[in-house]
């Protein structure tokens, strides 16, 4: 395998050999009999969509491994077809907060008897890793029925975001928590948090800053709101029929995620002799519907709020991930966002989580201006769909040599490559490791 080492760094080179023989050991260490923990100390559970990123890099080693990681999580379904956030290990439940002693999900209607779950979702990303698992190994995918197996609970999944979760009729998903986007504390959540009630009722504790800087962390405030909005959700029995609840947002991110992912179905359908059609159709319907998100004098997509119907007017990753779409009108301006002042800037190592031009912008704070692994690798996906192969490779070789430098970051000052956050992260691990083979090809 040949160097990795990047352009705009001073730190030793790492062979790709050497990137994967540390990635796998990260995944090694943080796999728990039947899943990956995105990290030991901070994230003690099995998180959602971090653990298709986590199988798309297993299915590199172990096909079987990624089979698994899947399967642990597909047995935190809930009966309306919604896959959790977070499939909790009963053992942990003091290490990380809010745990299953919060959400209680045995007592929800329609929530697994066997495991313990969260109420809230993560971004739809399942189908793709699903279709990417199979690719990567599909004798192996035949031989255990992979793709039989998950695309009846896919199915289900999709149908409960384009069913409850169109919240605003529009055809897109809304989230109802800033923790449903994956981008936590983005500031793309910041008018509507000003509306949200600070004073929960759990009493707040925070072992999440024991193992990461406070300063690096969503702020004390901003969880007595994360707080108020899930109990209001809980104690609706995460109903998604709470005529008031004053977070619905839908989010491009979200949303083109669960675009390519009706798309992926699509494909998964036509290799098991089924109609695909309706996937597709699906999929043209949200990429239509999220032109409405599409904000020119950004030059990419926001987020809408459907209480008031108003367009959040910053520019965030979220914004550029629609690029993943192949077919829509935006592309030159996307491109122009990506490497313009606001982005890259023609010195950035990987693609900043917000605005660099912003006052407000802050390289190591969480999900307002560091840059993480997994939108980067979306980015490189989107931009060799796009035909610039150069960008994207430059994007790769960056995800996996700052990765195996810096002992697996959560996220990184996307100018310096500096790390923060907690190491050993297990999606960095995965997409370094993913990085260090040929593309697989959707
Ligand atoms: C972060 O979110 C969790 C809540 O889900 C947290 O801050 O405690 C986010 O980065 C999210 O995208 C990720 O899935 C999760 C676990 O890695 O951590």
């Amino acid at each position: 395998m040949s160097a990795a080492a990047g352009p705009g760094n001073g730190g030793t080179p790492v062979s790709a050999g050497q990137i994967a023989a540390r990635s796998t050991a990260v995944l090694e260490s943080n796999w728990r009999k039947t899943h990956t923990v995105p990290a030991a100390g901070l994230y003690p559970h099995q998180w959602s969509w971090d653990s298709s990123f986590i199988a798309v890099g297993l299915s590199r080693v172990s096909p079987r491994r990624a089979g698994q990681e899947m399967d642990a999580l597909f047995a935190g379904q809930w009966d309306d077809g919604r896959l959790p956030q977070i499939v909790f290990d009963p053992h942990r439940d003091q290490d990380y907060s809010p745990g299953a002693s919060f959400w209680q999900s045995r007592q929800i209607p329609g929530a697994p008897e066997w495991v313990e779950t969260a109420g809230l979702v993560q971004p739809p990303n399942h189908a793709w890793a699903v279709w990417k698992i199979h690719q990567a190994d599909p004798a192996e995918s035949r031989r255990r029925s992979f793709l039989e197996r998950n695309y009846p609970k896919l199915v289900r999944w999709h149908a409960y975001l384009s069913g409850r979760r169109n919240r605003g009729g529009s055809g897109l998903a809304s989230i109802v928590h800033p923790w449903e986007s994956g981008t936590d504390n983005s500031p793309l959540w910041d008018t509507v948090m000003t509306r949200i009630p600070a004073d929960c009722k759990t009493e707040l504790n925070r072992p999440d800053l024991q193992h990461a800087d406070p300063g690096e962390r969503p702020s004390q405030k901003e969880y007595g709101k994360y707080f108020w909005m899930a109990e209001r959700y809980r104690d609706h029995h995460c109903d998604d029929a709470d005529a008031h609840y004053p977070f619905l947002m839908e989010d491009p991110l979200f949303n083109t995620l669960l675009a390519v992912s009706e798309l992926a179905l699509a494909d998964i359908a036509a290799e098991l002799g089924l109609p695909g059609t309706a996937h597709r159709t699906r999929a043209k319907l949200i990429t239509a519907a999220l032109e409405e998100l599409y904000v020119p004098e950004l030059g990419c997509y926001s987020a809408r709020d459907i209480t008031d119907g108003s367009v959040v007017h910053k520019a965030t990753i979220n914004g550029l991930i629609p690029l993943l779409l192949s077919g829509h009108t935006h592309t030159d301006d996307l491109l122009a966002t990506l490497n313009g002042p606001r982005f890259m800037a023609g010195k950035a190592l990987l693609v900043p989580s917000y605005d660099a031009t912003a006052d407000d912008h802050n390289p190591a704070l969480y999900w307002r201006g560091p840059a993480w692994f997994n939108m980067s690798w979306m980015v490189a996906e989107a931009l060799e769909r796009v035909g610039r192969r150069e960008q994207s490779n430059y994007l790769r070789g960056n995800i996996g040599r700052l990765a195996a430098e810096h002992d697996f970051p959560e996220y990184v000052d996307p100018w310096t490559g500096a790390a923060h956050g907690t190491r050993s992260f297990s999606w960095t691990a995965a997409l370094a490791l993913e990085t260090t083979y040929p593309r697989s090809a959707s």
